[in-house]
């Protein structure tokens, strides 16, 4: 390779590790700064590699903010984001910056939507409870009527958000038997609606009081922020269990955390959480709730797809053409 060509190559910089199929190609392409030691970047950091890069892969732990943009604006053109949820980048400041931005959707569904079966299954049979006590050395044997929970078939749930992981999980709860209803700000056509047999909700209130389990499947924006706030919360049944693998702003975790407490919600199966990585602690003292570290999407194939999708917003929008997974613009 000579000099001018290694002048010519776009920088690309990178905030977290990623697959080592997706370096290596992003090494052969571009010039790229990659981050192997995976040390999350902080503020000022962001703000650096801002200011050097024509394309910045950041991922939900990176705070894109207006400051971040604003140290862009001569140099970043393109914000590929790892991950499908953007609610971590200042949308509007990029936009104002004239800074287009790439998600990676789709590749992420399957994987997303079987965790949070895994975990609506894991929370009513008391699973995790189960491995508790036998690896304690606990169990002293079957019993009949030792951690009984409760039923999944015949049960309704409930889809916060009926997008493309909503969507797979009705398919899923429809082969265990469980009635599907959603609400969404626009429903769904009538026949994908009645291909997943799925029962409409204008009115949110009206579904939570009605539902036994509900799945949190929306995207987190200005107005879905405690979109499950302390008062919608209490609208739950007391035997209804709350899955999360969304973000974990959509709900006020204090608030769950209390009703859960008291038996006015009876669990909780949450992948995502308000302040991650730190976990509250009144979540952790309950034991009717499964929490997991924000493995949605951690399968390889996932991983590796979401790279792939990456690799190839960057290379359509540097080859001149329109991305396919923009966010912005529009
Ligand atoms: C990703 C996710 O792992 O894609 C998303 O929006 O929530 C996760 O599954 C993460 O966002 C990667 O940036």
């Amino acid at each position: 390779m000579t000099d001018k060509t290694m002048r010519t190559r776009p920088k690309v910089i990178v905030t977290r590790k990623l697959p080592d199929s997706i370096e290596t190609r992003m090494a052969e392409l571009f010039d790229v700064q990659l981050n192997l030691a995976d040390k999350p970047m902080d503020q000022a950091a962001l703000e650096d590699a801002a200011r050097h890069a024509d394309v910045l892969v950041p991922t939900v732990t990176d705070n894109i903010n207006a400051d971040v943009i604003k140290a862009g604006k001569n140099s970043l053109k393109l914000i590929a984001n790892f991950g499908a949820g953007v609610n971590h980048i200042d949308v509007a400041a990029a936009r104002g910056a004239n800074i287009t931005i790439t998600n990676t959707p789709g590749v992420l569904t399957e994987d997303t939507a079987d965790l949070a079966m895994a975990l609506l299954l894991s929370v009513p049979r008391r699973i995790f409870e189960g491995e508790k006590i036998l690896r304690a050395g606990d169990w002293s044997g079957w019993a009949p009527t030792f951690l009984m929970g409760h039923r999944i078939q015949g049960k309704r749930l409930g889809i916060i958000g009926m997008g493309r992981i909503g969507q797979a999980i009705a398919k899923r709860a429809k082969a265990f038997n469980i009635a599907v209803h959603y609400h969404k700000r626009n429903r769904l056509p009538v026949e994908i609606e009645g291909e997943l047999e799925a029962t409409y909700w204008d009115n949110l209130d009206e579904m939570l009081s009605r539902m036994d389990f509900v799945s949190v499947n929306c995207p987190l924006t200005e107005e879905t922020h405690h979109l499950l706030g302390r008062e919608r919360l209490k609208r739950l049944q007391p035997h209804a269990v709350l899955i999360n693998t969304a973000r974990g702003e959509i709900i006020d975790e204090n608030a769950l955390a209390d009703l859960i407490e008291v038996g006015r919600i009876a669990g909780a199966g949450l992948d995502v959480f308000e302040e991650e990585p730190t976990i509250n602690p009144k979540l952790l003292e309950l034991e009717n709730v499964v929490l997991l570290p924000h493995m949605g999407s951690a399968t390889v194939e996932a991983r590796v797809a979401m790279g792939e999708k990456v690799l190839i917003n960057i290379r359509a929008f540097l080859d001149g053409h329109k991305s396919p997974d923009r966010v912005l613009p529009f």
